[in-house]
């Protein structure tokens, strides 16, 4: 299992991602603790100087893992569940824009924070089609362009529907598509799960990817998270793609990411 950090050019103090800066600073920040790939947190991938973004991989000589999309909805009110279908379809019109750069690199695209809500929509049932028929339009590409597509499972302080991972499996099943998996997170999971290792390996072939944060989101080795048991169970069901943390930045964001890599490193 290989090993990831969140990267953002700008995010709040409080926001659950490691490095910040211009990426001429965080791609080579992330290399130079021993992190084998970033994972970065893109506005807009319309707006994104790609070649940039190549050169800073290759000198750096990291890998670009995944790509977080969640300001869609947090700045910018963009959701896949929409009823508004101007903003749906610009919703759906970002995520294909996360993948023709994710593509490239191999990485793999977050759909998160950007399914949107029950609370902004008029009913569970509208929110549930809608984000369905994104999906399904969404999968297409990530199918014909190779670059899979993972839905995060979010707590319900932060989301609320599809929080815990046995929810969110019945809703991807039908979808069946190897390029839409489920998307765990340490931090949601401790909220959510009644037992981690075991729900992980009922998501057994289901996992595409794993953001790591302490019990309290500081980074790993500060709180009380299991991480040796939560390693074990993504061992036992086979999972290939890197740990990514996606933590506070506390004390500052050097500290926080060596720490998490020292930490992790040891468990792997
Ligand atoms: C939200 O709490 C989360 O875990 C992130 O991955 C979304 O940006
Ligand atoms: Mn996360």
């Amino acid at each position: 299992m290989k090993l990831a950090i969140t990267g953002k050019v700008t995010a709040l103090e409080k926001a659950p991602f490691v490095l910040r800066g211009p990426y001429e600073e965080i791609i080579p920040a992330a290399a130079s603790i021993g992190y084998d790939a970033i994972e970065l947190h893109i506005d807009d991938s319309a707006h994104l100087d790609r070649p940039l973004i190549r050169r800073l991989l290759a000198d750096s000589g990291i890998g670009l893992s995944f790509i977080g999309t969640g300001t869609a909805y947090s700045q910018d009110r963009l959701f896949l569940s929409s009823e508004d279908e101007a903003i749906r379809r610009k919703a759906i019109r970002r995520i294909e824009d996360h993948i023709d750069t994710a593509k490239e690199h191999g990485a793999v695209v977050i759909v998160g924070l950007v399914k949107g809500q029950i609370k902004d929509c008029s009913s569970r049932e509208a929110c549930v089609r809608n984000l369905g028929e994104s999906l399904t339009e969404l999968v297409k590409k990530a199918e014909a362009d190779d670059a899979p597509l993972v839905f995060e499972v979010i707590n319900r302080y932060e989301s609320d529907f599809l929080t815990s991972i046995d929810e969110a499996l019945d809703f991807l099943t039908p979808f069946n598509s190897r390029h839409l998996l489920l998307h765990i997170d340490t931090f949601h999971m401790n909220i959510e799960e009644a037992s981690i290792p075991a729900s992980i390996r009922r998501a057994h072939g289901m996992i595409g990817h794993c953001h790591v944060a302490d019990s309290d989101r500081w980074h790993a080795g500060h709180g009380h998270y299991d991480f040796a048991e939560t390693i074990q169970a993504l061992r036992d069901i086979g999972y290939t793609r890197a740990l990514s943390v996606e933590s506070y930045q506390f004390p500052d964001p050097l500290t926080s990411a060596a720490e998490s890599f020292k930490t992790l490193k040891a468990l792997l």
